[in-house]
Formats: C-alpha cells, structure tokens, sequence
C-alpha cells in the first residue's frame, strides 16, 4: 500500500510525514511550491502480530508495510485559470502512482508560519486543492477526447474503432461530472470502464483521506465532505511528531499522559487507510516466520495463496484456517486443533482479516 502526501506549501505535509514514518525529515524552510519527493516504508504496528511472535517464537517478525511519499510541490493558486495547469509531469507522476492521496489541510494557527493564500482557511483549502486536482484531469479529458474526435471522424482507425467509440462515450459522459467540480471517485464505473481509464491515472478518482493538521489545543473544523472513496480524520501535527521523535520511550509515555493522547496517530491512520482502502490483513506463522500479509477485503483462500507465492497458488489444494481469536482464545495452536477450531477451507473460502492461514500445496499435481 503506497500513500502520497499532498497539500498546500507549508501545510505540514513533512511534519505529518514524521508522524506516519517516526522520521526525521527536516520541516520548515519554506520551499513555495518546489517539486521534492520523500518516501519511506514502514512496519505496520500491529498488536495481533506481537502476541502472535510471543506464542511462536519465531527466527524473524514481518508487519505489514505501508510506503508514504512526501510530495511537496502543489502551488495552490487561487487564480481559476492556472489550476491543474501548474501540475508539472513529474509532480502528476509522483501522485499518481499512489493507491490513495493523503491531502494534509493547516488547520493550525501560528503567525510564524506563513500561509501562502495568507489566512488560515482549512475548508477553503480543502475545496481548493480538490478543484486543483479536478482541473487536472478535466484537462487531460479535453485533450483526449479532441484527439478522438479527430481520429474517429476519419473513421478508419481499425481496429482500435470500437475501443475508441467506447472510451470516446465513456468520456464524454464523465466531463460534465468532472465540469461540475466533481471528483471522478464520485462517477459510477463499471469494471471494464476503470479498466480502460486506467492509463489516464485521474488524481480525483484516487481514494482521499483529509487530514486536518491541527494546533495543541485546536479542534478538527466541521467539513461537509459527502464523496465516495473519502475519509476525514486530524492529528495534531507537530505535537505528534515531537512525541514520536522522542527515542525513550518512558519520555514518551510522560508526554502522552500530559496530553491525554492514549495512542499515537500513525497505527490509527494506517487502520483508517486500510478501511479507506478496503484493505485487510492475514497471517502465516511458524518457527521460520510469523508474517502479516496485506490483501483486499473479501479475498479468497487461493488470492491469498498466491499472495504468499504463485507456486502456492498453482498446487493449491486447501487452506487450514484459524481466526486470531480463537487460536489465542484456546492458547495454542494443538489446543485450538483439539477444540476443532482449526478449519479445512476450500480455493473460494473467503478470508476474513485476522485469519491464520496454512496452504496445503502441491506443485506436481
Ligand atoms: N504551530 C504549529 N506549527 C506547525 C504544525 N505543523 C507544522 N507546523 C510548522 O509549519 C511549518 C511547515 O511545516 P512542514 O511540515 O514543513 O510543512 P510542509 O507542508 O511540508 O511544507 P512544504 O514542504 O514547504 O510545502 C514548520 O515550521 C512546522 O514546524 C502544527 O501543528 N502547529
Ligand atoms: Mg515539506
């Protein structure tokens, strides 16, 4: 799951960035809108995968991994006629690759931190660069769909034709959306429909998490947001960051308690991502390895298989499964064989998260 970090100059997408990663990149020096990209991996906290390698004892621990991508470089302008335009190639290439964007909105106050539109908005910046973005893709609708034009009045584009016909019918019913201010996450599509719009890689049609950036003591602004693939949270950014820089971990904890903060935000965001997403995760366990391994929700016993290795996939024959629950309910895993808790699943069982799954296998068959 990879995750890019947009917004506007000096939002605080580097401070939050800190905040998901526990990193060091440095903040402030304003950079006004200069293309620079910044990722990192890191383990997804996960408490079922801590008590998992306590029961296990395993050689080595693998979490889940979530990638963030710092992506400076979005201008903001308020002028109507430049927006989607001032997204250079490299900045559209740096967002699009990214399963969902995380749009970090200042929602703090601090007069030594300018604003580049000069005022603390946050739900104006959250229309402005939501209209960035869909001027973006408006524009390479145009484009598109002039060239087609073109192409389909001659009419001797066999055998592309058909192809063109349908992606010329499909676009021209989104444009309008898209003209209203819409984000094209908000148009029904069918599967074949995404299929063929892929290659465009529209910024509006990728899941968005809004994240205000809030002060010590400030609370999350009310944002009316009723998008499809959309979710609204907040941290209190820099507060966050410099609990999550501390590297003693009784500092933290004194911290924590001063603020009331039961939990650091970064497990929190990556479970809202995951939901945001439709992600969920499954395990593997043994002596060798406990694992976390991240799929889709609602993904099969013979995905997951192939999640691990083709090869596991290919000689599928069944799954042995057992919830988290119910292993750690009866203490081990022969307790919970004994208590018939350990199930014999078919290629079409569908996963549930938290399943710890064993692949019976056989490559010759
Ligand atoms: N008071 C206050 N300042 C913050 C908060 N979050 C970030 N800042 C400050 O705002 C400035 C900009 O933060 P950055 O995280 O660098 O913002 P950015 O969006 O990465 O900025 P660019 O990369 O230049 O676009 C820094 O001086 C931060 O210390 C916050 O929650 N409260
Ligand atoms: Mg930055």
């Amino acid at each position: 799951m990879r995750i890019g970090i947009i917004g506007l100059p000096n939002s605080g997408k580097t401070t939050i960035f800190n905040v998901l990663t526990g990193g060091n990149a440095p903040t402030a020096a304003y950079t006004g809108g200069t293309f620079q990209v910044n990722t990192l991996l890191v383990d997804v906290p996960d408490p079922r995968v801590d008590a998992l390698t306590k029961m296990y004892h395993p050689k080595k621990t693998t979490y889940a991994r979530v990638e963030y991508a710092d992506i400076a470089g979005l201008s903001g302008s308020a002028d109507a006629e430049k927006r989607g335009a001032s997204i250079s190639g490299e900045l559209m290439n740096a967002m699009s690759v990214n399963d969902a964007l995380l749009h970090v909105v200042r929602a703090f106050d601090d007069d030594t931190v300018p604003h580049p539109l000069e005022t603390v908005d946050p739900l104006r910046d959250v229309a402005l660069l939501d209209a960035e973005l869909t001027f973006s893709d408006l524009s390479k609708i145009e484009n598109r769909l002039e060239k087609l034009e073109v192409s389909l009045k001659k009419g001797k584009a066999f055998p592309t034709f058909e192809d063109d016909k349908i992606e010329f019918d499909i676009l021209s019913r989104l444009k309008p959306h898209v003209e209203n201010g819409l984000p094209i996450r908000d148009f029904d599509l069918t599967d074949d429909e995404i299929k063929r719009l892929r290659g465009f890689q529209f910024l509006s049609a990728k899941p968005m998490l809004v994240m205000f950036n809030l002060g010590d003591d400030a609370e999350a602004p009310a944002l009316d947001y009723p998008h499809k693939k959309s979710a609204i949270t907040s941290v209190r950014g820099r507060l966050e960051m410099d609990i999550a820089q501390l590297d003693d971990e009784e500092d933290r904890a004194i911290f924590m308690d001063e603020y009331s903060i039961t939990e650091l935000s970064a497990g929190r965001i990556i479970r809202e991502s995951y939901n945001l997403l439709n992600r969920m995760v499954f395990f593997t366990v043994g002596e060798d390895e406990v694992r976390a391994w991240e799929t889709h929700r609602g993904a099969s016993a013979l995905e997951c298989a192939g999640t691990i290795h083709t090869d596991l996939a290919r000689g599928f024959i069944r799954a042995e499964v057992v919830s988290y629950k119910d292993l750690m309910a009866a203490g081990s895993n022969a307790a919970a064989r004994s208590l018939g808790h350990i199930r014999l699943e078919g290629k079409e069982y569908s996963v549930s998260d938290g399943d710890i799954l064993v692949i019976r296998f056989n490559v010759n068959k």
